[in-house]
């Protein structure tokens, strides 16, 4: 192709998706297999919805859609766990989740699921298509297999060790630990989720993208054409996937949880997740525009539209290689102009975790913190992992509440508004001639749209926060330099002007923080009394005024925007945490191996009875100890039972329990103990007695 018209086209694309018709953003669907935490918000939903807000706040044509990946491996493992059905599973956690996104303030324009009949539809053509064009290599090759639970073993049934970095846990799809995306068949060691045994090979037949033909393709494209636009560790992940050289990739499975392979042959095989799940985009627009009289095609297939994908890093390769190659294999469809992956978030220098208990579950969250999701949301915003992986603490949550939201933009806030109202009763008071550094602010507030917008449109959150809390900032010191309060006195023609200006940035702080703190800036905007404006002021427009808030107009009555967190709250969740840890190491405790086998003789040596606890009094000085009368049925024996830090000598009074009658008494600080009560341990570590659960007659044989 000739030089030039290279450069026309390349231009012209440029200059297109410069100015894009639409957008449609996309965030990462999450897996219908337990509730949401911080680390998903802040990975990945607050940045799509803080960008979404943006554009919609300049009146864009904006689709933001999401929903509930409902198929893939862990949902049967867990509904297996539960003995329950996957799609209890599903419903459970769809509506959970949904739940969590509405009252955090994600604003979605479509919440779908991939269990929906349109999804199921959307994803069978999508693979008849690709199928029926040949995009597919059938091969019949050995797989994993566990012969005791009669399946095959991909994805997250099977485990072992990495072939990359020797990590020992990896699943069959990918390594937690280096990233590298695998196949079940390259771990070393494989073994069953299931049953823990080692699987064998067993052949079956499966329908395989062939990436290895869209090497050209996804050189250019994401080497060549996003060098610079995509985040470096987006593109870094992606230049090593495709150095390495890419594999066919299947994308069926045999298992029973799933969209059926729609094609003849294909009995007892569903679509891979991650081949059903990026679809579940398309289906989610299909069901938005009908519901909403729009055309679907328009945000999936034409040129002008920029597509967005926001997700976490462990996502890159599919977002990024494998769905691209399917929407390039299909031939009608735009490819994502960009995907900005986050890195993870830990909580309290720990990797979060679902099976762990590690996290601040967002529904908990809101238990403790009521009405309080903007604090989280600026606080994940704050500290989101753009770059790299970063740390959640409660400590640095409640410091950048006191000290930033409360001191600065809360504080701020609160003096205008009590100030306007003492003085003038709420009406905007007029403004005098202006001082230099009065037009020295007003000019600065036009500035801070654009400065802050062109962060959020680098993908860069934290730091278009930061800029937005500079204009709070300047608000607070404006005040503090003049102080009104003080000049109200002598100089009350001074303090109109400035309360008028620091009205002003109230006004701008307003809308500006709508993506950032939405629920924040509806309460200002009712302070301010947004509703009877004349104008809509929004991102575009409030550089173009010079008066956003016009004298006379009236303010509604103040609130606090932000309330100080308390240390005693922090503890609270400190302690939840080790709390949850506890729980979880108990669960996972190694449990002892079996004893050496003993015939029935040697068992039936044993005489334990049932007994009552007629008394009980603590050892002196001993800290585990109480001194127990049981009545054995036979006799009242005297037992030294190690469980005073569990039960207090009040609490066992009464209470029958198991008792061996025949071992040999021992003295145990000077008392003889003349028996041993039966006990265990339940999950957080406290000794529960063994006893029957229905009262019996004391000195019953227990066999
Ligand atoms: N459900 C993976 C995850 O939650 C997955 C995303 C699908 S996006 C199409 O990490
Ligand atoms: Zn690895």
């Amino acid at each position: 192709m000739p030089y030039f018209i290279v450069y026309v086209i390349l231009h012209y694309k440029m200059s297109q998706m410069k100015d894009p018709k639409r957008y449609t953003i996309t965030a990462a669907l999450p897996y219908t297999n337990g509730p949401i935490h911080i680390g998903h918000l802040a990975g990945v939903y607050v940045p799509a919805d803080i960008y979404a807000r943006y554009l919609r706040l300049q009146n864009k044509d904006v689709l933001f859609v999401c929903g509930s990946d409902e198929h893939g491996v862990p949902i049967t493992i867990k509904a297996k766990k539960e003995g329950v059905t996957p799609q209890d599973i599903v419903d459970k956690y769809h509506e959970m989740i949904k739940t969590s996104f509405d009252e955090f303030g994600i604003d979605l324009d479509y919440y779908g699921r991939t269990t929906s009949e349109i999804h199921h539809q959307t994803a069978s053509d999508f693979f008849r298509k690709l199928n029926e064009n040949n995009k597919f290599v059938e091969q019949t090759t050995e797989q994993l297999f566990d012969e005791e639970a009669n399946q095959f073993l991909a994805d997250r049934f099977v485990t072992g060790t990495c072939p990359k970095c020797g990590h020992e846990e990896a699943y069959g799809d990918q390594c937690e630990k280096c990233g590298t995306s695998l196949n079940a068949t390259d771990l070393i060691n494989p073994k069953s989720a299931i049953t823990g045994n080692t699987p064998s090979l067993k052949t079956t037949k499966h329908w395989f993208l062939p990436l290895d033909q869209y090497d050209d393709f996804l050189r250019e494209w994401i080497l060549k054409e996003h060098k610079e636009d995509w985040k470096s560790n987006v593109y870094g992940q992606c230049k090593s996937w495709i150095d390495e050289g890419l594999r066919p990739r299947a994308v069926t499975r045999d298992l029973d949880w799933g969209i059926p392979v729609p094609v003849d042959g294909a009995e007892g095989k569903v679509l891979y997740v991650w081949f059903d799940a990026p679809i579940g985009y398309i289906s989610a627009t299909k069901e938005w525009a009908e519901k909403n009289d729009k055309n679907w095609e328009d945000y999936w297939k034409k040129n002008d539209t920029k597509l967005l994908h926001f997700i976490g890093k462990d996502n890159i390769v599919f977002h990024c290689i494998i769905f691209p190659s399917m929407l390039k294999a299909e031939g009608s469809f735009i490819l994502p102009d960009n995907v900005p992956a986050n890195e993870f978030l830990n909580l309290e220098g720990q990797k979060l975790s679902t099976s762990k208990n590690w996290a601040v579950w967002l529904h908990e969250y809101l238990e403790e913190f009521p009405d309080q999701q903007d604090v989280l949301r600026y606080v994940l915003t704050a500290n989101a992992p753009e770059t790299k992986d970063n740390d959640f603490t409660w400590s640095d949550f409640q410091a950048r509440n006191n000290n930033e939201l409360v001191a600065i933009y809360g504080n701020f806030i609160n003096r205008v508004s009590v100030l306007t109202h003492k003085y003038y009763d709420g009406r905007i008071p007029e403004a005098g001639n202006y001082e230099e550094i009065d037009e020295k602010v007003l000019e600065e507030i036009k500035l801070f749209p654009e400065r802050i917008g062109e962060s959020i449109e680098r993908y860069r959150f934290r730091e278009a926060q930061q800029r937005l809390m500079e204009l709070a900032r300047l608000g607070n010191k404006y005040l503090a330099d003049e102080e009104p309060w003080k000049q109200f006195k002598t100089n009350p023609e001074r303090t109109k002007t400035i309360l008028f200006v620091a009205l002003q940035i109230s006004t701008a702080l307003a809308v500006l923080s709508e993506p950032f703190l939405p629920y924040t800036s509806k309460k200002l905007k009712q302070i301010l009394n947004f509703e009877t404006l004349a104008i809509d002021l929004n991102w575009s427009n409030i550089s173009n005024f010079d008066v956003l808030l016009p004298t006379n107009h009236n303010l509604n009555k103040t609130e606090l925007l932000f309330s100080k967190i308390e240390d005693q709250q922090i503890e609270k969740q400190l302690d939840k945490l080790k709390a949850n840890k506890k729980e979880n190491e108990a669960e996972n405790a190694q449990l002892e191996p079996q004893k050496e086998e003993i015939g029935f003789e040697d068992f039936s040596k044993l005489d334990i009875r049932t007994g009552t606890v007629v008394q009980a009094e603590k050892m002196p000085k001993a800290k585990k100890l109480l001194v127990l009368k049981v009545d054995i049925g036979l006799e009242t024996r005297t037992i030294v039972s190690g469980i005073a830090e569990h039960y207090t000598a009040e609490e066992i009074l009464g209470k029958q329990v198991s008792v061996i009658i025949n071992l040999k008494p021992i003295k145990l600080r000077g008392t003889l103990s003349e028996g041993m009560i039966l006990m265990t341990e339940d999950k957080g570590g406290k000794l529960v007695f063994v006893n029957p659960d229905a009262k019996t007659p004391n000195g019953m044989g227990i066999a």
